[in-house]
């Protein structure tokens, strides 16, 4: 990936550094890269270029932690307290912002106390930034939870070419009008000179919201943003579709290993005819619990043999300590244990239920051991999932069950959607998927195939790094002249 001569040094900011902390029988601190959405996007990118990346090491009420170095990475790491681990991360962000940002699907809280402990935690990010940034430095900063970062970082350090990637959608303009503090997160992410979305229709609302609540005018995918001193600055507000490591992922799918185990898995789960997977982070955007009813009804009607048919769902573990949270993994796993009451036996097993995370090669055998993929989210910014599935299809068999309001669908014109509001429609999907002959489901994967081989993530990087590139040569071309 060739990023031009335009970025001097690259610094990555998000909510969480991307390694967690382990200790071994010894005592030995080790850390790991963690699984999850950024750190699988961005992975290779840093291989390549190296950085600094500002986080917050997971652990609340820790002491300050000094900057340490894993692979090319140096992690900066960004304490919080207990109070600011519940108010601003579990609350502004996670009950806050997720809900309102994903349609209201749950019902947003506004709380005063988890606003202030939002600004003064991403004032924290952005002043850790600005005293390690090196003079001219690009600066990437991810996601809801550091809204304000952008702003508050042009203000410390005008020298930085700052970028802003938001990897959930952007509410319409008549959702995001719920706020109370709409203004100021506005202005926070017009601080930077580029800023991601997922899809189209995003990056559209953020606009509109830009010229109703920032006064700031757009001409196409420009946001014409001016200071107290009426300097005008142009910030680029568009889509940049994240994708996955399309190559490495084939690569897994082509390992001998990997291809046993993803026959031992079928084996494991009684040999059915047909595998169906869900594989999320247990979360009530997922839309699991319409999968789950839609599956059970099909199995009531008599339309799904459950000594023929079974569905892996993996639920990952997900911000436990969050109450709608813990309500949705109760009302799941009733769900499922009903589902196998009602229609298991001692030999079958209607729907294999996995609260647990696991390794990338056991995701990719799940993949490969799958016949349908089955992503039913209400909202979804884009899923990567979608995308992991299609990439392990080496030989283009297996069918993608994708969700309307996933930001995937709109790359992924092959998948059969579904709108999973709507039960009908998706027991018909899951019946289609199950009995789609195979020369369609080899001329619908070759599809998908080819658009996830072309824009995979270092398409993506390369896209997005490139237009903060071109602005920080821009600047460093005006401050040298
Ligand atoms: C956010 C946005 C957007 C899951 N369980 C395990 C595991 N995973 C990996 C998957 C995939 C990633 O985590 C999940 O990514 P998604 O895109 O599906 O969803 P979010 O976590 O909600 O991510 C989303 C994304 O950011 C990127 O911008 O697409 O819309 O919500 O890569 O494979 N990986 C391993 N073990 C697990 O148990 N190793």
């Amino acid at each position: 990936m060739d990023l031009g001569v335009g970025i001097k040094e690259l610094v990555m900011v998000s909510n969480r550094l991307p390694v967690d902390r382990a200790v071994d029988e010894d005592g030995n601190v080790e850390w790991k890269t963690s699984p999850g959405g950024l750190v699988t996007a961005v992975e290779p990118i840093v291989q390549q270029l190296g950085c600094i990346w500002v986080g917050w090491p997971g652990d609340a009420g820790s002491e300050a932690m000094e900057p340490f170095d894993v692979d090319r990475m140096r992690l900066v790491p960004v304490s919080l307290s207990t109070e600011e681990v519940e108010e601003y991360y579990e609350g502004f962000s996670n009950g806050t912002l997720w809900p309102l940002y994903h349609d209201v699907i749950a019902q947003p809280e506004y709380h005063r106390e988890w606003w202030d402990q939002y600004v003064k935690v991403n004032r924290r990010f952005a002043q850790t930034v600005a005293g390690q940034a090196a003079k001219g430095a690009v600066v990437w900063v991810h996601d809801y939870q550091l809204q304000l970062v952008p702003g508050m970082l042009r203000d410390l350090r005008p020298d930085l070419t700052i970028g802003f990637f938001l990897h959930i959608p952007f509410p319409a303009r008549r959702l995001f009008a719920q706020l109370p503090w709409r203004r100021p997160i506005i202005q926070g992410i017009l601080g930077a000179d580029v800023i991601g979305f997922q899809t189209v229709h995003d990056a559209e609302s953020f606009r509109e919201c830009a010229e109703t609540y920032a006064g700031a005018p757009t001409h196409g995918n420009l946001v014409m943003v001016s200071d107290a001193l009426d300097n005008t600055r142009q910030v680029i507000a568009q889509e940049f579709p994240i994708s996955i490591d399309t190559g490495q992922f084939a690569q897994m799918a082509a390992d001998p290993d990997i291809q046993r185990r993803a026959l031992e898995i079928r084996k494991e789960v009684g040999s059915p005819k047909k595998l169906l997977l869900g594989v999320d982070r247990l979360d009530y955007t997922k839309g699991i619990r319409h999968r789950l009813k839609a599956y059970g009804e099909l199995l009531a009607e008599g339309e799904i043999d459950p000594e023929q048919i079974v569905l892996i769902q993996v639920a990952t573990p997900s911000r436990e300590r969050v109450d709608a949270y813990q309500l949705l993994r109760d009302q799941v796993e009733v769900t499922v244990g009903r589902i196998n009451g009602d229609y298991g036996s001692l030999g079958h097993t209607p729907v294999v239920y996995l609260h647990q995370g696991f390794s990338r090669e056991e995701m990719v055998a799940l993949y490969l051991a799958a016949d349908v993929a089955v992503v039913t989210a209400l909202r979804d910014g884009m899923n990567l999932v979608a995308k992991e599935y299609v990439a392990c299809r080496l030989d283009e068999t297996g069918v993608l069950m994708l969700s309307e309001f996933a930001g995937a669908r709109d790359e992924l014109d092959e998948a059969i959607l579904v709108n999973p509001h709507d039960i009908e429609g998706m027991k018909a999907a899951f019946l289609r998927s199950i009995h789609m002959p195979p020369r369609e489901q080899k001329r619908r994967m070759a599809a998908l195939r080819e658009t996830v081989s072309q824009n995979d993530v270092a398409h993506w990087a390369a896209n997005y790094l490139g237009s903060l590139a071109a602005i920080s040569e821009q600047r460093s071309t005006v401050v040298d002249a």
